[in-house]
């Protein structure tokens, strides 16, 4: 009887606790959610915006600002995985610095060391002659270099609206570095690639502790063997003239420049030729995108399964720019000069032809002087030298083009994945007077 009542009471303080949380939300607050493909709820309404449109602090993500090893104060999103995002200020360079570089991870595990008297990069299966290279053999082999941005597909992500599921960054999921290592391709040639090879997979060593194949064991991404880029890929040792950080794959990672930064696996200890087509998750069910144009679709379309996805590997770093500098902070002054500045990039393997700003929101568009050219895969950087002559609010924009041709929309996207936006980006400014 006793044991019934304390139930009993129990049950009833958890009702009270279940009203109470949902007296914080009336009815009409709580979005409207479905199922899209891969089992994730997409809200079918605006939900609150932290980090995208109408909201305060909107380059950035919102999150508190963490030490990490080897890392300056970076925004947290989440901790496991561990995923940070670089801060607005350090894009006014062309090369991010290390101890500023994002980091993405996507099992709750990671290296914090490696041992190099004990690692190894294997190179494995459909191979005549398989290799275990130490790191300092690999030194040992010519090396080659590229600047290029690794930028995170789902970069931007908490702009889409309706919003989707994944990691809310804000724009600063995206770095550029000066990389150099070995070529891919140099070490395939030397292990004799046999002709019953269909894929090449990178594995990385950050484990998780789901089964075998399922996307929380290991993270792991093939590209298929007659894909160009393999050609380009480099297994890099050095990022910025240093040892890689930990935290962005000591001690060696995947670079495919020009690919999103899903493909570059850190911490790469396994390559391993495929006579399949891979059917790991990250690989076979991961990161999809419409194939439609700009991949752009809708909620409605996805679920009705209307929508053919394919790998984002067959994409590229569709063309972006960025306004860095003035922030919403920035004090400027009419009839002063007020230099606006930021950089641009694409990995069409082009470079960027032109970038233009506009101070009246996209209606008039003037030519930006561009800055150093580190290489088509880089960010450039570029400023416009601004002289309001009114004081008031304005809407800066900037957009570039791509030497293929490319150019930015002017019209956001949506697809469930949050993935590749390269939407023009407006900036609003407030101009102060000077009597
Ligand atoms: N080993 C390993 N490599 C990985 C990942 C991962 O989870 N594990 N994530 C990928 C993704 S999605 C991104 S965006 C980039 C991030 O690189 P960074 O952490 O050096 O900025 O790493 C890629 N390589
Ligand atoms: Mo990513």
């Amino acid at each position: 009887m006793k044991m019934k009542k304390e139930n009993m009471n129990r049950r009833k303080a958890l009702r009270n606790i279940g009203a109470s949380m949902a007296g914080l939300l009336t009815a009409s607050q709580i979005p409207k959610v479905m199922a899209n493909t891969d089992n994730n709820r997409v809200a079918l309404e605006a939900l609150p915006t932290f980090t995208g449109p109408g909201s305060k602090l909107g380059w950035n993500s919102m999150g508190p600002l963490v030490f990490y090893p080897q890392k300056l104060p970076l925004i947290r999103l989440t901790d496991r995985p561990v995923q940070l995002e670089t801060p607005r200020h350090y894009f006014r360079s062309a090369i991010t610095p290390n101890n500023a570089f994002f980091v993405r991870y996507h099992m709750p595990s990671v290296p914090t060391e490696i041992d190099l008297n004990i690692w190894r990069l294997n190179i494995e299966g459909e191979v005549n002659n398989p290799a275990q290279l130490s790191l300092e053999e690999l030194l040992n082999l010519p090396p080659n270099e590229v600047v290029a941005v690794n930028e995170c597909s789902g970069n931007s992500r908490s702009f889409f609206q309706p919003r989707v599921p994944g990691g809310q960054w804000g724009h600063g999921a995206m770095g550029c570095a000066r990389w150099k290592g070995i070529r891919l391709m140099d070490l395939l040639e030397r292990a004799g690639i046999k002709s019953t090879s269909k894929q090449i997979q990178f594995q990385g060593l950050d484990l998780g502790k789901g089964p075998k194949g399922y996307g929380s064991h290991a993270f792991m991404k093939s590209f298929s063997i007659d894909d160009p880029a393999l050609q380009n890929a480099l297994i890099a040792y050095s990022m910025n003239s240093s040892p890689l950080p930990i935290l962005n794959g000591f001690p060696v990672r995947m670079v495919f420049p020009g690919k999103f930064a899903t493909y570059w696996v850190k911490h790469v200890t396994w390559i391993r030729v495929l006579d399949h087509t891979d059917t790991d998750f990250w690989t076979a069910k991961a990161y999809k995108i419409p194939a439609t144009p700009q991949a752009d679709t809708t909620p409605e379309a996805i679920a009705k399964h209307e929508v053919d996805m394919v790998s984002i590997g067959t994409t590229q770093l569709p063309v972006r720019s960025f306004i860095v500098s003035p922030d919403d902070q920035t004090q400027l002054l009419a009839g002063l000069t007020n230099e606006v500045c930021g950089i641009a990039f694409s990995g069409s393997g082009k470079g960027i032809a032109s970038v233009e700003f506009s101070a009246d929101d996209g209606k008039t568009w003037k030519k930006a002087v561009l800055g150093e050219d580190l290489g088509p895969y880089a960010f450039r950087t570029w400023r416009f030298d601004w002289t309001p002559s009114e004081s008031g609010v304005y809407k800066l924009a900037v957009r570039a083009k791509d030497s293929d041709g490319s150019i930015q929309p002017d019209h956001t996207i949506w697809n469930p994945g949050g993935y590749v936006l390269n939407r023009i980006e407006r900036q609003v400014v407030h101009v102060g007077k000077t009597a």
